[in-house]
């Protein structure tokens, strides 16, 4: 058996009065309301050290057993996004083709997407998000995780908190399937990929369909 952790006295969460907890949920909530998901990218660059600070974010995600079944591979070399690209349209060609099915393809229909992912080159930089079914524990030797797609699901969320925090927009990509991206990133076969975030500043002018948000009594309920 593992040897038992030791424990340190939490002493991160700040205590606000009351009124500055009210200011700061209202705040958050007026920040993430903003955030949209982009398709149309401009070629602006991108400081490496805005994602490498979103993904350290990403890194503080709760997960099971604290396991941390998670990989980000931040991409900007040009042929590798062009070859991304190339298998990722190749997938969606069929999608669109008909391997999606009528009840899907209506279902999206109202985005506007199709086959072409021409922000997968233009964008300055995507992030490959895979989940470790099966880990390294600290001795190297391999471990079973827990509750992965949860774990790289809220990591993912911070991660696309944290990049719209820093004024970049964000794409949640997932080509079906993205079995390609393992082999292209270099990723061993433990690994599944989870999904590629598109990241960069919209293109000027850049447009976003007119969807809404569910309202809080749609999403919540009290007891
Ligand atoms: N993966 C495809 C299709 C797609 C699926 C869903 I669910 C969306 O919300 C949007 C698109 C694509 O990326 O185009």
């Amino acid at each position: 058996m593992a040897d038992a952790e030791t424990f340190i006295e939490f002493t991160s969460l700040p205590t606000y009065p009351p009124d500055e907890a009210a200011r700061r949920a209202r705040d958050f909530y007026e920040a993430m309301k903003g955030r949209r998901t982009v398709r149309d990218y401009s070629d602006e660059p991108v400081e490496r050290g805005l994602i490498e600070d979103a993904i350290r974010a990403a890194g503080t995600a709760p997960s099971g057993a604290n396991h941390q079944p998670w990989h980000f591979v931040a991409i900007s070399d040009p042929e590798l996004k062009r070859q991304i690209r190339v298998s990722a349209e190749n997938e969606e060609e069929k999608f669109y083709g008909g391997r999606a099915g009528e009840t899907w393809l209506d279902a999206i229909a109202h985005l506007g997407t199709n086959e072409k992912k021409p922000f997968l080159e233009t964008a300055p930089w995507l992030i490959a998000v895979f989940a470790e079914r099966v880990g390294t524990g600290p001795d190297g030797s391999s471990r079973k995780n827990y509750y992965v797609s949860e774990s790289v699901g809220i990591a993912t969320g911070f991660l696309i908190a944290a990049l719209h925090d820093a004024g970049l927009a964000t794409l949640t990509h997932t080509p079906s399937p993205m079995s390609f991206l393992g082999g292209l990133c270099g990723r061993p076969e433990g690994e599944r990929p989870y999904l590629l975030l598109v990241v960069g500043h919209p293109a000027k002018g850049c447009q976003v369909p007119n969807i809404t948000r569910k309202s809080l009594g749609e999403i919540a309920s009290f007891r």
